[in-house]
């Protein structure tokens, strides 16, 4: 039994060796495989993407309301900064997709503004709200 232990811990550890080696290789290595990755487009799809930071704070959602326009790429950009478990996950109502928010870390919400009217979210219980409202 003890050398079956001993043996799946040295294995681990081999493992993790191998790992970390890969790792330290990629570096001078880069540029032979990287060369063909600076080809994706750059500005393509980000570039005509809108983001706007919200902030997730005691009192809700900063700002509350969010102006947008029909056919617009919207990023909403959340970051928590209440520990108040309220502010731990919001919900975009039109989806039901859902994202955690760690505490001062920015998370990212893409939101779909293809037709006019208000596209909602809110805290994982509905208390906290706030909207995107398309013209
Ligand atoms: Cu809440």
């Amino acid at each position: 039994m003890k050398r079956a232990w001993v043996f799946v811990l040295a294995f681990g550890v081999l493992g993790a060796g191998a790992v970390g080696c890969k790792k330290s290789k990629k570096a001078p290595a880069g540029p032979a495989p990287g060369a063909s990755a600076p080809a994706t487009p750059k500005g393509a799809t980000s570039g005509d993407t809108r983001r706007v930071d919200v902030t997730v704070g005691d009192t809700g959602f900063e700002p509350a309301s969010i102006p947008a326009k029909v056919g617009e790429k919207l990023t909403l950009v959340f970051t928590r900064r209440t520990t108040s478990p309220c502010g731990g996950e919001v919900v975009l109502k039109s989806t039901g997709e859902k994202k955690e928010l760690p505490l001062n870390e920015p998370v990212e919400l893409a939101v779909v503004v293809d037709k006019a009217g208000s596209v909602d979210f809110a805290c994982g219980m509905d208390m906290m709200q706030g909207s995107v409202v398309v013209q």
